[in-house]
C-alpha cells in the first residue's frame, strides 16, 4: 500500500497521528510501521472500540443461578457416580477422543515477571518445578493410566498450546529444551499456536504508538482462542478429537485433562461446560457462572456490580446468591467449537497503564491507567451452548492460581507452592501415610511434601508406598 493510500485510510479511521513520526523514521522502522497497520483491519478495530469500550451495565434484573439439574458438585457425588465418571473420562482419553488447551497467551502484568507464567521455576522441591512442567507431567502419567486400562489403544492427548506475541518464543522454548524431553510427551503431540493482537486505544479511541514505529497492541483476550483455533479444527478432527479440556496455564492445581470432568460432561452429553469453585468473597476475582432466562453466561469480576456480588442467597443467608466462582477451566466438544469458532464475540475494556510516545516522541511511563485494552473472554461462547453443565469441584482441592507477585501475599509463587503441599499431605494421610514435620526453623511451611505427578494423578494408588509409614517433610515422592 502507497503512503497516500495508508494516509487516506488513516485520515478515514481517525487515526492519522499514527504517522506524525513516518517522515523521520529510517526506512526499515517507515517498513514496519506501514506492516504493522496494515496487519490490523482499521475498520474493524475502530468498530470494536465504537461498540464496546463504553461498557454498559449489565442489566442483572434478569440473572439466574444455573439450575440444579444442571449443575453437579464433587461434594454431593456418590462414590460410584465418581468413579463412572472416571472410566468414561479415562476410555475417552484411551481413545485419543481428548484434546487439551493452555490457554497461556496472557501479558501476566499482576505478576511483574520477564516470563510468561508457564515457565517460571515455582520453588518446588521438583528440579523441573514450572507450572509446564507438572501439566506435561500430568498428561503423560493419565496417558500412562489409560494405556494400562486399554492397552490396545493409542492413549494419546493431543496438547495445544495458546500462546501470544508476547510468550510465545520463551514457552516454545521451554517446552521444547526443557519440558517435552524430561516428562516423556512426544512433540508431534504438542501444537502450538499464536492468539491475535489488538491495538490499544486511548479513552477517546485514538490508537496508541508505543515507539515512533510501533503501535502499542495487547493479546485480544483469552477469548482470542476461537479466532485462532479456527485453522486447527480440522487437524483435531483429523486426529479423532472429540472432546476439549481448555484450561489456564496458571493454576496449580489444575488437574489436566480431568477425568471426572470430561467424564461428566459426555454422560451429560454436555457440548460445553465449565468447572467452577464456591465462591465465598464477594469481591474475589472470579466470575460467577449464571444465567439469563435460562441462557448460560459468565459476568467477569471486572464487571459485576457490588450490588450483586454481595447479594444473598434467600434460601440460605450464609451464601452468595451467585456463588458458582467460574475458574477458567472449559469442556467443549469439538462440534461445539466448529460452531462458535467463526462466532464473533463481543470485547470487553480494561482500563490499563499503556506505554506509549507522546507528541515529542518521548517514551511516557504512566503511573495510572491511561488507555483501553480490549479482550474477547472465553467463556462468551457459552450462550451458544445448547446442553451447558456445570461441574463444582473443592477449591482447597483444585485452585490456586498464580497471579502476583509474592508481595501480593496471595494468588502468588508461595500460595501455590503451600497449598500443593498442602494438597499432596492431605493426599498421603488420606493414604494412610504420616508426615513429621520439618525440625527446620526458618522452612517457609511445616509440611513440604510432594507427589510426583508420574506417580500418581490425584493421589491415587499412594496406599502400598505410605500407608502404616511415618515419613519426614521435605518429602519428595518419585
Ligand atoms: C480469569 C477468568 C476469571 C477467573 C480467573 C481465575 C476469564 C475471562 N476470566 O480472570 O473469570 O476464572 O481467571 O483465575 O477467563 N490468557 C490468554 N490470553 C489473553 C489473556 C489471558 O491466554 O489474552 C490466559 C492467561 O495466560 C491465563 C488465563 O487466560 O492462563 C486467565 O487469564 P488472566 O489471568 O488474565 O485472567 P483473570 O485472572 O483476569
Amino acid at each position: 500500500m502507497s503512503k497516500t493510500d495508508l494516509e487516506a485510510k488513516l485520515e478515514a479511521a481517525g487515526q492519522s497521528h499514527l504517522l506524525r513520526f513516518y517522515d523521520e523514521l529510517p526506512k526499515e522502522q517507515q517498513k514496519q510501521l506501514v506492516d504493522q497497520i496494515n496487519v490490523f483491519d482499521m475498520d474493524r478495530v475502530c468498530r470494536v472500540f465504537k461498540e464496546y469500550a463504553h461498557v454498559k451495565p449489565d442489566d442483572v434484573s434478569k440473572l439466574t443461578p444455573i439450575t440444579a439439574d444442571h449443575y453437579a458438585s464433587v461434594s454431593t457425588q456418590s462414590k460410584d457416580d465418581m468413579d463412572r465418571y472416571w472410566q468414561a473420562g479415562l476410555k475417552a482419553i484411551a481413545h485419543g477422543e481428548v484434546a487439551v488447551i493452555v490457554l497461556a497467551g496472557g501479558q501476566a502484568t499482576r505478576l511483574g515477571a520477564d516470563r510468561p507464567k508457564g515457565t517460571l521455576s515455582i520453588g518446588l522441591l521438583r528440579e523441573r518445578d514450572s507450572l509446564l512442567d507438572l501439566q506435561a507431567a500430568q498428561i503423560a502419567k493419565l496417558q500412562k493410566i489409560a494405556h494400562t486400562a486399554y492397552p490396545d489403544q493409542p492413549s494419546i492427548i493431543q496438547w495445544f498450546v495458546m500462546t501470544s506475541m508476547v510468550t510465545s518464543e520463551p514457552t516454545e522454548a521451554h517446552l521444547d529444551t526443557v519440558v517435552l524431553p524430561n516428562e516423556g510427551l512426544d512433540r508431534k503431540n504438542v501444537h502450538y499456536f499464536s492468539q491475535g493482537e489488538m491495538p490499544c486505544f486511548t479513552v477517546d479511541g485514538k490508537l496508541m504508538l508505543q515507539d515512533k514505529h510501533r503501535l502499542a497492541t495487547s493479546p485480544d483476550g483469552n477469548g482470542g482462542l476461537y479466532r485462532a483455533l479456527q485453522p486447527l479444527l480440522p487437524k483435531m478432527s483429523e486426529l479423532g478429537v472429540k472432546y476439549v479440556h481448555v484450561y489456564c496455564v496458571d493454576n496449580i492445581l489444575c488437574r489436566v485433562a480431568d477425568p471426572h470432568f470430561i467424564g461428566y460432561c459426555i454422560e451429560k452429553n454436555a457440548d460445553c461446560a465449565a468447572k467452577v469453585v464456591e465462591k465465598i468473597d464477594p469481591f474475589e476475582a472470579v466470575g460467577i457462572v449464571c444465567a439469563v432466562d435460562g441462557v448460560p453466561r459468565v459476568v467477569e469480576y471486572s464487571e459485576i456490580t457490588p450490588e450483586l456480588a454481595q447479594l444473598k442467597d434467600s434460601a440460605d443467608p450464609t451464601k452468595l446468591a451467585f456463588r458458582a466462582g467460574n475458574i477458567a477451566n472449559h469442556f467443549f466438544t469439538v462440534d461445539f467449537l466448529k460452531n462458535v469458532c467463526s462466532v464473533a464475540l463481543p470485547f470487553h475494556p480494561a482500563h490499563k497503564k499503556i506505554p506509549y510516545v507522546d507528541d515529542s516522541g518521548e517514551l511516557i511511563n504512566p503511573q495510572k491507567p491511561n488507555g483501553i485494552k480490549m479482550e474477547q473472554f472465553v467463556f462468551d461462547v457459552f450462550l451458544h451452548s445448547k446442553s451447558f453443565y456445570v461441574w463444582e469441584v473443592p477449591r482447597d482441592l483444585e485452585f490456586s492460581p498464580l497471579k502476583n507477585a509474592d508481595v501480593a501475599g496471595k494468588d502468588c509463587a508461595a500460595t501455590c507452592r503451600q497449598d500443593l503441599w498442602r494438597v499432596h499431605h492431605h493426599y498421603v494421610k488420606a493414604a494412610g501415610g504420616k508426615v513429621l514435620p520439618e525440625d527446620n526453623p526458618d522452612a517457609e511451611v511445616p509440611f513440604r511434601v510432594e507427589i510426583d505427578p508420574s506417580l500418581s494423578y490425584a493421589g491415587e494408588d499412594l496406599e502400598p508406598l505410605v500407608s502404616g509409614k511415618t515419613l519426614q517433610s521435605p518429602l519428595s515422592l518419585n
